[in-house]
């Protein structure tokens, strides 16, 4: 029997704990999860369009390829469809608890053990509601407090509390004054409205990053005349989409070598190319160029194309992979406006140059990305809560322990998101972590990172920090509103896997 252990989130992380527990014969887990079935983000993200400009054979787990990939550059379908499959080949459903949202857990220090209380989330599969309509000023809907049952709460006990709930979870809508006043549809990206019909529509979209590039282009060709509020222009770069043919995936499938050795390649690729330039390296001006030729080469009208070019670093927000934004904007039915957005009215967007009139408004506003682990209330030795620890913004020694609170373990936690690789390497690297303190914590008790290796790797981070590029010219959602990185990881991969290989017993306090 091993430890028993609270997974917080079915997303990509929360199932990759499942099955390497799984793989390693505890079966002592309970994996939670507030929506109605498994997929994170790719189950609350189903805008048309939406799709991972990660290529598919690195955005999946490396102990579990998959042969069938349709396309070079996977779509939200069939990224949900793969996370499904994965549940159900390693029977990790009767484990999973759905509609059950985690409240809060609290260490009791007694008992050596987590006092974790669910309660029935009750409303679609994200748990919250959908549209943006009823929410004054942008506090309403979509902060994932949403769906929870009044009273009915359950208390359990775990060994271990391992949270993947991610960083992009909860839908961040803007404080435009006279939200609720509008007349027609507005929902969040994340929350798409599939009972809306766009067709001939007048449509606004609110936003212009990685979402609404993807779902600007579905929209535009719907919708009878679509207005894209552009408050500041995005890098691009183009995003070479394929389809994998028979031939392709015969290869994959029957010469696993093939598969391999082109996972290896993109994951290559990616860390060269783009993580030098996000360091301020080599790879900067090739990468700006490549973002210039992309703009010059879709987009002829040069007025367009001047408020499109971005005037900060390259990298500073996250690049939008994309090659079908451009045109898009460029269709006869689509304008891009810039003039500053005063309020909602009923009738559609009032900007500083007058009312643009909407029959729906799309939130393309992006995630409260800075708050880790809201709403959730977790409190570790002497009731502190991890709120007030993370006042000035939320950090864990590796991006996965925090101190005095023992045996809690974070996946995509605090400064580990990156802007150039695919997340889903980060999350293997932090549960083979995990899985590595696990023997640790049967021979010698509860275990909880010490200060001093926190403070070193804050001071660590720190110094990286100063190289990359995110630090000043821009705002992002990588940073708190202190202007502290809190969310990126500044440096490579291959470092990240070095560092995370296995716990060093020196950095943590144990029990016995
Ligand atoms: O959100 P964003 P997103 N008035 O925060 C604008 C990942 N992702 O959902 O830049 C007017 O990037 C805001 O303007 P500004 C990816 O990591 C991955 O698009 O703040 N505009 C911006 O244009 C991505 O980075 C995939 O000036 C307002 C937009 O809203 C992350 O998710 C696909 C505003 C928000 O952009 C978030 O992307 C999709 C206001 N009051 C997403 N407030 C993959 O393919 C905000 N904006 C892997």
């Amino acid at each position: 029997m091993g430890p028993t252990v609270a997974i917080i989130g079915a997303g990509f992380g929360g199932l990759c704990m499942a099955i390497q527990l799984h793989k390693a014969g505890i079966d002592s887990y309970t994996l939670f999860e507030k929506g109605d079935d498994v997929g994170g983000t790719w189950r609350d993200n189903t805008y048309p369009g939406a799709g991972c400009d990660i290529p598919s054979h690195l955005y999946s787990f490396s102990f579990e390829r998959y042969s069938s990939w349709t396309r070079r550059y996977p779509g939200q379908p069939e990224i949900l469809d793969y996370l499904e499959r994965c549940a159900d080949k390693y029977g990790l459903r009767p484990r999973i608890r759905l509609n059950t949202e985690v409240v809060s857990a609290a260490y009791d220090e007694t008992l050596g053990k987590w006092r974790v209380r669910t309660a029935s989330s009750t409303k679609g599969a994200a748990g919250d509601a959908g549209g943006a309509g009823g929410a004054e000023d942008g506090n309403g809907t979509g902060d994932g407090n949403g769906g929870r049952a009044a009273g009915g709460e359950t208390e359990e006990l775990f060994d271990v509390v391992v949270s993947a709930v991610g960083q992009l979870n909860r839908p961040h809508l803007p404080e435009i004054p006279g939200m609720s006043s509008f007349a027609g549809t507005s929902f969040h990206s994340a929350r798409w409205d599939h009972s809306a019909d766009l067709t001939g529509k007048r449509v606004a979209v609110i936003g212009t990053g990685s979402s609404a590039a993807q779902l600007i282009p579905p929209v535009a060709e719907a919708a009878g005349h679509l207005d894209v509020f552009q408050r500041t222009p995005n890098w691009v770069i183009p995003k070479p989409d394929a389809v994998f043919n028979r031939a392709a995936r015969a290869a994959f499938h029957y010469l696993p070598f093939t598969q391999r050795a082109y996972r290896e390649w993109i994951y290559r690729y990616a860390e060269g190319t783009l993580y030098h330039a996000l360091a301020g390296g080599w790879s900067t001006g090739l990468l700006r160029k490549r973002a210039l030729d992309h703009l010059r080469a879709q987009v002829p009208d040069p007025e367009l194309r001047a408020k499109l070019t971005p005037d900060y670093p390259i990298g500073c927000k996250r690049v939008v992979i994309d090659s079908a934004f451009y045109p898009a904007l460029t269709r006869r039915n689509v304008d891009v406006v810039t003039d500053r957005i005063v309020r909602i009215v009923p009738e559609g967007v009032e900007t500083e140059a007058g009312v643009r009139e909407a029959d729906t408004i799309v939130y393309a506003t992006g995630f409260l990305t800075t708050e880790f682990l809201v709403p959730m209330e977790l409190a570790g030795r002497q009731g502190r809560r991890l709120h007030d620890e993370w006042k000035d913004g939320a950090e864990a020694y590796l991006g996965i322990a925090v101190p005095n609170f023992p045996n809690l373990f974070l996946l995509y936690g605090p400064n580990t998101n990156l802007g150039h690789n695919s997340i889903v390497f980060m999350i293997e690297c932090q549960v083979r972590y995990i899985m590595g303190c696990l023997p640790y914590l049967k021979e010698r008790g509860p275990m909880e990172v010490r200060p001093e290796a926190m403070d070193s790797w804050r001071r660590a981070l720190e110094r990286a920090m100063d190289d990359m590029v995110w630090q000043a010219g821009c705002a992002s959602w990588y940073k708190n509103a202190a202007g502290r990185v809190t969310n990126n990881w500044p440096g490579s991969t291959p470092l990240y896997r070095r560092l995370t290989r296995a716990p060093r017993p020196a950095a943590f306090r144990f029990a016995r």
